[in-house]
């Protein structure tokens, strides 16, 4: 198994978060459509329905997100991100009392969901945004630091790398990782994420989920989102709502390979996907 000598506990805000073993983040997306109109009121109740059920089934954090990251999606402003994802977070911190990460790379987000109560800010674009390392530093919250080859607009548009895929990854987090660190945000406080699928072809997901043990030489939290994504479907010629075995394959490499957080939609079967390899890999530990 892959020794992650990474830190234990993640202080999150108000809770604690155990990382002596692999932890499942439910993904809730707060998308347009579900918030138009006089929908408004019902989506947020389905919202915090469905969370409910993912923590019942075991998610130790919820990644609530309001711009979608996928590819070809569109920019929106500060403002509409923060309509959708503040009343959201507010809900799950207050009535479930929920560890929320926010999916973020907006500056004033992080701040006004980091004051209603959010634990942990994931950021795709790993703070490279404007204001966005000043006002991460300042909700005192965990930050993943996420690679992504350009931007979600063309990031998928023939990407190529001119070293090895794991190298060139590894490369930009440790940049990000410094700069973060120079500017006062604290090591402890850091995770990192490949991003799967974010500026990649399947041959560089496949690859880089191969040799992502090396990844646990920074000794950080190794975070990863496989779910559902595309290079299921490329490999499997499978649907989205058809792709849970083959993230159920990847999720149980992930931990073998040193992930600590798997982000899914699917948190019961990977729950048990999980708990299993580790059983396994944990046992090999014990005997040693
Ligand atoms: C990821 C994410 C991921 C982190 C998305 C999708 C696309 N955040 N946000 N890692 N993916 N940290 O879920 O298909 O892989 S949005």
């Amino acid at each position: 198994m892959t020794d992650n000598p990474a830190p234990t506990w993640l202080p999150c805000g108000r809770h604690r978060l155990d990382l002596s073993y692999p932890r499942v983040m439910g993904i809730l997306n707060v998308t347009p459509d579900s918030f138009s109109d006089g929908g408004r009121h019902v989506a947020l109740d389905d919202a915090l329905r469905h969370a409910e059920r993912m923590l019942a089934e075991g998610a130790a954090i919820i990644d609530v997100g309001g711009e979608s990251t996928r590819p070809g999606a569109q920019a929106i402003t500060a403002q509409q991100e923060l309509d959708r994802v503040a009343p959201v977070v507010e809900r799950l911190v207050c009535e479930l009392d929920a560890l929320v990460s926010v999916d973020t790379s907006t500056p004033a987000v992080m701040r006004q969901t980091a004051a209603l109560g959010a634990g942990m800010i994931n950021d795709v674009r790993a703070l490279q945004r404007e204001g966005a390392l000043e006002a991460a530093l300042g909700t005192g919250l965990p930050v993943c630091l996420m690679h992504m080859q350009g931007e979600p607009q063309d990031m998928q548009q023939a990407p190529r790398y001119d070293a090895p895929i794991e190298e060139a990854v590894m490369d930009f987090l440790e940049t990000r990782v410094a700069a973060c660190e120079a500017a006062g945000l604290r090591r402890e406080r850091l995770l990192i994420d490949p991003g799967f699928g974010f500026g990649k072809t399947v041959e560089h997901n496949l690859r880089l989920l191969n040799r992502m043990d090396r990844m646990t030489r920074f000794d950080l939290p190794l975070l990863v989102g496989l779910s559902r994504k595309s290079l299921i479907g490329k490999v499997l010629g499978r649907p989205v709502e058809e792709r849970l075995p083959g993230g159920l394959a990847l999720a149980s490499l992930a931990v073998e390979r040193g992930a600590r957080i798997l982000r899914v939609h699917d948190v019961g079967p990977t729950m048990d996907a999980v708990n299993m390899t580790w059983a396994v890999l944990r046992e090999g530990c014990e005997n040693d």
